[in-house]
């Protein structure tokens, strides 16, 4: 099979019927063999039942229903562990997201050796404050952190190598930062294409503002976890020894001062409380860092490495 594409839907029951006749055109077109993987993410309306209509209609429909909504993410994760296509194709349900970029995304991946190909909606047809300029500071910084140029990591036009999808594990709100994940897997030819967006034509956006709370701390946790998640020590150790020996010169220094000036109260200094907190804050980084590899070694995800190549076994 040549693409499988995953599409996770939270009540888009007016969409799909076209979503589907859309993308059936595009890959006839192109004589490419595929399946569409809806997966329905407990919508209250009646996604489930077009689905079955569909499938009745085309073979290549496949759908997963969830008994309650889990999120995008798990969506995405059930799709992905679904997949048989070389090349898998995410995207919207609503119809934001052209169906005609499909050929292109997949001969990025099997021609030019992408890893992984991200749309880039560079003209959004979204409102310019809820979604436009939030999302350049989102991208911007997401950037910064992860030193991987994309101008768009959110976009749910998305196309992959299998071995990349089947290789990370997307949960919470990571579909966010899944290029960050594949880079952290080891796949590291990551590009981007200019897509087509469109307006919304049926149903309403399910993203509010929390996405940006959630999306930083995902963020904040995917650098950790990429970074330290095996040698959580590593980090607490490193930040634990630093504030320590800071707490500790200025302790020193107060003592110094103290036979110095003997009329001097310590506790009118500022550089006490200094002193005191930092101890104090070292030592709780080195109790964590001590707790997190304890976690660490008990995980039965311990040892567990993406290996890429055998030879003889
Ligand atoms: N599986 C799943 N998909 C969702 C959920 N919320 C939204 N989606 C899908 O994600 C895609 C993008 O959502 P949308 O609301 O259009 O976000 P926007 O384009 O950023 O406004 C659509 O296909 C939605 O159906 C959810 O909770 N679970
Ligand atoms: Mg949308």
């Amino acid at each position: 099979m040549d693409i499988s594409i995953v599409v996770p839907l939270f009540n888009e029951e007016e969409s799909l019927p076209e979503l589907c006749a859309w993308i059936k055109r595009v890959m006839d077109a192109n004589r490419f063999l595929y399946e569409i993987i809806l997966i329905d993410d407990g919508s209250t309306d009646n996604s489930w039942e077009v689905i079955e209509e569909l499938r009745k209609q085309y073979d290549c429909v496949k759908g997963i229903k969830f008994q309650r909504n889990y999120g995008k993410s798990a969506a995405l994760n059930e799709g992905f562990k679904a997949v048989l296509g070389e090349v898998v194709i995410t995207m919207d349900a609503d119809l934001q997201d052209s169906p005609d970029e499909i050929p292109d995304l997949y001969k990025m991946i099997v021609s030019d050796g992408y890893d992984l190909v991200s749309g880039w909606k560079k003209k959004r047809f979204d409102s310019t404050l809820s979604k436009n300029i939030p999302s350049k500071f989102f991208n911007a910084v997401t950037r910064r952190m992860s030193g991987i140029k994309l101008h768009d990591f959110n976009c749910g036009l998305k196309s992959y190598k299998k071995k990349v999808v089947k290789s990370i594990e997307v949960y919470g709100e990571m579909h966010r930062y899944i290029p960050v994940l594949a880079k952290w897997a080891g796949f590291k030819k990551i590009g981007e294409k200019v897509v087509e967006h469109r307006a919304r034509k049926y149903g309403v956006t399910k993203f509010g503002w929390e996405r940006f709370v959630n999306g930083f701390l995902d963020l904040a946790s995917i650098m950790f976890v990429g970074r330290f998640g095996k040698k959580p020590m590593h980090f607490f150790g490193l930040w634990g020894t630093i504030a320590f020996l800071i707490g500790i010169a200025v302790s020193i220094y107060l003592i110094i001062s103290k036979f110095a000036n003997p009329e001097y109260m310590l506790t009118n200094r500022p550089a006490f409380f200094l002193a005191l907190t930092m101890v104090l804050l070292g030592s709780q980084f080195f109790l964590a860092g001590f707790v997190g590899e304890l976690i660490a070694r008990n995980s039965p995800e311990r040892n567990s490495y993406l290996i890429e190549k055998k030879i003889g076994l």
